[in-house]
This record gives C-alpha cells, sequence and structure tokens, in this order.
C-alpha cells in the first residue's frame, strides 16, 4: 500500500537539518520549504552559495493548508517571502535572488548579457528535456517507456555536457545553470538502483561533471539522510505519487 503524503517525514535530517537549524531567526527572506524538493533545492543552494540570510520554514505542500496557499496559490514548494510579500517558483526565485542582492556575490548568473542569455538557454534544456525524462524514467513501469526515457535523459545530458567548460557550467564560476540541474544529478543513486542507469552512459565528461556539482558543499549542506528520500521516491517509482510534478508525467503533460 502506498504512503498517504501526509506521512512523509516531516523536516530535514542529516547535514540539511544542522543547516535548518542556523536558519531558524526571522529575516528579509523567509524560504518556505520541502526538505525532499528538489526545486526548493535549488534554492536553498543559491542562498547558501551567496551567503544571503534567510529563514528556513518547512511546510508539507501537499496538505494545501490555507496558510500556505495564500503564500502560494499553487500550492507548491519552494515559495519565498520577501520583505513579507510571497513569491513562488524556483526558477523565478533564482533569477529573483540575483536581482534582489545584486551587490552579494558570487553571482550565480555570468556578467555579460550574451552570457547571461546561454545560461538561460540551457536552464530551459534542463526544464523541456533533462527534467521529464528524468521524472519518466522514474515513473514508467513498462520496460520500452523506462527504455526511450533512459536514452532520453541521456541525450540531454551529454546535450548539456558538451556546453560544459569545467569543472562547472562555465568554467570556475559555480552558476545557475549548475544550480538547475543539480537536485536531479545528486538524486540520480534512484534511477541508478532502480532503473539501469549509471553516470558512465552519458560518457566520462558528464561523470566527472555529475561528480563535481555534487562534492559542492551548499549541495551536501542541504542533502537529508538518504532513507527518508528512499521512502519519497518509492512511491514515484511504483507511479503511486501524487504529487502535481507526478500527475502531470502520468498524463504526458508538463512539470508544473
Ligand atoms: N515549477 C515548480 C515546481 C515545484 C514543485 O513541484 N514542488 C513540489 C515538491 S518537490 C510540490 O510542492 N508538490 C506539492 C504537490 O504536488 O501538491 C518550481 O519550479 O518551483
Amino acid at each position: 500500500m502506498s504512503i498517504p503524503d501526509a506521512q512523509i517525514h516531516p523536516v530535514a535530517t542529516g547535514a540539511a537539518s544542522e543547516t535548518v537549524a542556523k536558519h531558524q531567526d526571522p529575516q528579509e527572506i523567509t524560504l518556505w520549504s520541502g526538505w525532499f524538493c528538489p526545486f526548493v533545492q535549488r534554492i536553498w543552494i543559491a542562498l547558501e552559495e551567496r551567503g544571503i540570510p534567510y529563514q528556513y520554514k518547512e511546510v508539507n505542500p501537499y496538505k494545501k493548508e490555507k496558510h500556505f496557499l495564500d503564500i502560494n496559490p499553487k500550492g507548491l514548494v519552494p515559495a519565498v517571502e520577501y520583505k513579507g510579500k510571497a513569491l513562488y517558483e524556483s526558477l523565478v526565485l533564482l533569477e529573483f535572488l540575483e536581482e534582489a542582492y545584486p551587490t552579494v556575490k558570487p553571482s550565480l548568473l555570468p556578467t555579460e548579457p550574451y552570457d547571461r542569455a546561454v545560461a538561460r538557454i540551457w536552464v530551459d534544456h534542463i526544464t523541456k528535456n533533462y527534467l521529464p525524462a528524468f521524472h519518466r524514467l522514474m515513473q514508467s513501469q513498462e520496460p520500452e517507456v523506462q527504455e526511450q526515457a533512459r536514452k532520453d535523459l541521456i541525450e540531454a545530458q551529454k546535450k548539456l555536457v558538451a556546453q560544459v567548460k569545467g569543472p562547472y557550467f562555465f568554467g570556475e564560476q559555480f552558476g545557475i545553470v549548475d544550480v538547475a540541474v543539480a537536485p536531479w544529478i545528486v538524486r540520480d543513486w534512484v534511477i541508478s538502483e532502480n532503473r539501469g542507469y549509471s553516470r558512465s552512459q552519458a560518457g566520462e565528461a558528464w561523470a566527472k561533471y555529475a561528480k563535481a556539482v555534487t562534492e559542492r558543499p551548499s549541495l551536501l549542506k542541504t542533502e537529508s539522510d538518504k532513507e527518508h528520500y528512499g521512502q519519497i521516491y518509492g512511491r514515484y517509482l511504483r507511479n503511486e505519487a501524487q504529487s502535481e510534478a507526478a500527475k502531470a508525467i502520468r498524463a504526458g503533460k508538463q512539470i508544473p
């Protein structure tokens, strides 16, 4: 039987719980988080990378409580309150943090407009090609569909890594493209252990990039214990998850 969404582990564990403990005081930025969520992790990484002060608040987005729907009417994490005003959508939030804190270095966006546009092209690739393939690979139950999804994911990884200067997308500077994809790289054990995927299938360059990204301290600091992710991803692997993302993938629609 599937575990009801309300019974997911309620709070961050492991290294992430230490990071949460350090971010309890009210700040200009409140991060409304689900500890397990890859979209949240994008924002969490960005805040940690740039040292922007924030208060961490845990919410179970599956419960759709009124107080949270008032912050994000979509009922999804991440959401951010900035000086008491609400914002949501992880990619919008990443860009917002750049604009709201332009002098806090290191910036995650390159300086030149051309390079910024290039970064956005590859973030778009992650949204349109990488994430749908990853989620289809997790959720599909039919071997042929899984095989096609695995191939699509490998292709998306090869295309992305062909643009990587190394060790990160824009060279030495860890940036927005790396942040956008990192949470799905650190979760690739789900498909390695269950769907016949391995990093080397996308080539040595991908394996090297994946290693560099997953060793980034901001990523390590926002990771909970594996066993608690296992409970959540088990439902995706059995195609029982009832999240908006899971329903969209099942219906062949874009991830909301
Ligand atoms: N497009 C959104 C997706 C956010 C999202 O799907 N968050 C999930 C958790 S990982 C959520 O809040 N799910 C609640 C639900 O599906 O009801 C973003 O980029 O922020």
